[in-house]
């Protein structure tokens, strides 16, 4: 009989103490592995060009477990080279996924942590994000989903930072979580991650906090995990594809903070790998986003003291690219600022966006010229008509298709013939 009563506050105790053993998990199963392949050779063939991408890349193969020395190599260099080069350049998340991507597992690059005070300089970069905010109506130098991963890396690598300002920042009403007044599931997640790895080193006693703090972060997650469970979409997607990965893993950490019945995990797993055989992940960043959650890792997962591990055997897959019969199409093309600019353009069949932006500038430079940037997920268009979009202000370009935003950027939405396409200057 007083075994009865005692069992559930020993089960309360554990629960407490070690909450990720209990998480539930679906992951692809090994026989299937199989499934992932795209997604290996995705990352493998990345181009190391693109900003910050090398890292999102080294991050996930270790996560994983993928050993392959070469690429691994030369991720790594170009990671070190950019420190190296542009080190105060680099935003706070920049520097927080080099952190993480560095200092996951054993190896011999985490002495360049030390070496380069990266730790230190990522304190210093998340503290101007919270000035900025200060002087700028709220608005920090880059967004959440970088404060979200700042806090990460310093709570990993024992970085400081003032627990009562991330319980302040952090609410869930704060403004930074919406984009055009929509729920970002993306930042929602990267955030539930954040605070989860701050409440695990409270419950674990590495930290001490203030109860009201602690409780106000509690709060925030299991807030923050209802937003992201109705953005679930009947497909078992969340928020969009490119999102689901992130939201998979805030789920998997916070599982104490919704019933079972609230997300059919598995369905979520079977519609990505759906989409995996379609080809959706094409870019590395994309591919590196998603593959941890498949295999039930997240970013706290994330070790300096845990040996490096192989779970892959690479096969070498060669990357089809599909020759079609060149044919001309033609598409409409509009810049909005507050009047509209229109043009119909012509290009191949199989260009994308960005051909398509190109081309107009061709036809009229004045009224159609337009700056990029490369990062990690392509070019992101910078200004247009020399108006150029400012966090500070949150204002940016959108695109769009027939009038609806598209979740893709300009280097890889293909465009379809007879299609209207737009660059609008919006504010977020
Ligand atoms: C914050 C954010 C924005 C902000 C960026 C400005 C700011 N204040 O930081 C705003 C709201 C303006 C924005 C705009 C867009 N975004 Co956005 N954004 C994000 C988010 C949440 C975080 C990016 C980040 O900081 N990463 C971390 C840092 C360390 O990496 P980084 O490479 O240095 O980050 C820069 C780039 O990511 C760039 N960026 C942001 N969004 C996009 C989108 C594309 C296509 C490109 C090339 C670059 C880019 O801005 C970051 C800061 O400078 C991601 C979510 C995610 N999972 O990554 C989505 C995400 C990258 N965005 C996405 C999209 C689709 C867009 C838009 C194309 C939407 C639209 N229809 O207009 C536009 C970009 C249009 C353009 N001008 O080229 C998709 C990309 C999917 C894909 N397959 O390409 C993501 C993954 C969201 C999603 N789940 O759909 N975005
Ligand atoms: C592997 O995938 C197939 C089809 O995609 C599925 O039917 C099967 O159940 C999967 N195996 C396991 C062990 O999950
Ligand atoms: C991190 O901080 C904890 C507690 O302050 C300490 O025990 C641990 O040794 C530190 N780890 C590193 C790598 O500095
Ligand atoms: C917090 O926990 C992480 C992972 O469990 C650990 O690496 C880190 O050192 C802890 N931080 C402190 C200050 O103890
Ligand atoms: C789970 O469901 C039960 C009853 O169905 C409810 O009492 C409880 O509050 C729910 N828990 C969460 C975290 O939503
Ligand atoms: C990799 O291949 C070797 C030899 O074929 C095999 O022994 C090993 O189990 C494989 N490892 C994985 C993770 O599949
Ligand atoms: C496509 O159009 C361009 C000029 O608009 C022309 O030079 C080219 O020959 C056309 N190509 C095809 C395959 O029709
Ligand atoms: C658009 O029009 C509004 C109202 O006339 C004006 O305040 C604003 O400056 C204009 N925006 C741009 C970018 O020209
Ligand atoms: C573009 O083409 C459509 C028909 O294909 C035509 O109605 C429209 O007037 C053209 N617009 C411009 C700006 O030339
Ligand atoms: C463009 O190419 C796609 C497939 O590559 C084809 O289905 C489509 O019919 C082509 N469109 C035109 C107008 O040539
Ligand atoms: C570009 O467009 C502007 C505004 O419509 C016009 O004044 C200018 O003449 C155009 N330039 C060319 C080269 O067509
Ligand atoms: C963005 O806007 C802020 C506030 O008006 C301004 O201080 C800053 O210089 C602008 N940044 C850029 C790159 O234009």
């Amino acid at each position: 009989m007083r075994q009865s009563h005692q069992l559930p506050l020993v089960g309360l105790l554990l629960y407490s103490l070690i909450p990720s053993q209990l998480c539930k998990i679906c992951e692809v199963h090994k026989e299937n592995y199989s499934c992932l392949n795209p997604l290996i050779s995705t990352m493998i063939n990345s181009k190391h060009t693109r900003g910050i991408q090398d890292a999102n890349v080294l991050l996930s193969f270790r996560l994983v477990g993928i050993q392959k020395q070469d690429v691994e190599q030369q991720l790594i260099q170009h990671i070190k080279d950019k420190v190296a080069r542009k080190g105060s350049d680099l935003t706070s998340g920049q520097l927080a996924l080099i952190i993480l991507a560095l200092g996951e597992c054993q190896n011999p690059d985490k002495k360049f942590i030390d070496d380069y005070h990266l730790v230190s300089q990522l304190e210093k970069k998340f503290q101007e994000e919270i000035e900025n905010m200060g002087a700028h109506n709220g608005n920090p130098l880059t967004n959440y989903y970088q404060l979200s991963l700042d806090v990460l890396a310093l709570c990993l690598f024992n970085g400081s930072y003032s627990i009562p300002k991330v319980a302040e920042l952090f609410d869930p009403e704060n403004k930074n979580y919406y984009f055009g007044g929509q729920f970002s599931v993306d930042t929602g997640a990267m955030a539930v991650l954040a605070l989860t790895c701050l409440e695990k080193n409270v419950t674990n006693g590495q930290i001490k906090i203030d109860s009201k703090d602690l409780e106000c972060i509690d709060n925030h997650i299991k807030s923050l995990v209802k937003k992201i469970l109705s953005e679930k979409k009947e497909n078992g997607l969340i928020g969009n594809i490119f999102s689901t990965g992130e939201a998979m893993q805030a789920l998997f950490v916070s599982s104490n903070y919704y019933n079972e019945s609230e997300w059919d995990c598995q369905q979520t797993l079977d519609t990505v790998l759906k989409e995996i055989s379609h080809g959706t992940f094409s870019i590395p960043t994309a591919a590196a986003q998603i593959f941890p959650a498949l295999i039930g890792k997240t970013y706290l997962d994330v070790n300096k003291d845990s040996p490096c591990s192989n779970n892959f055997n690479i096969s070498t897959c060669e990357s089809v690219t599909p020759t079609d019969s060149p044919s001309n199409i033609s598409v409409h093309y509009s810049v909005k600022i507050n009047e509209t600019y229109s043009t119909n353009v012509t290009v191949l069949n199989g260009s994308f966006f960005l051909d398509v932006m190109t081309e107009a500038q061709k036809i009229n430079e004045t009224i159609f010229s337009f700056t990029m940037v490369e990062t990690s997920w392509g070019p992101y268009i910078t200004s247009v008509q020399g108006l150029s979009a400012n966090s500070s202000k949150r204002t940016y370009w959108q695109l769009l298709s027939e009038g609806k935003p598209l979740s893709q950027g300009a280097g890889s939405y293909l465009v379809h013939d007879g299609e209207n396409l737009e660059v609008r200057w919006s504010k977020y």
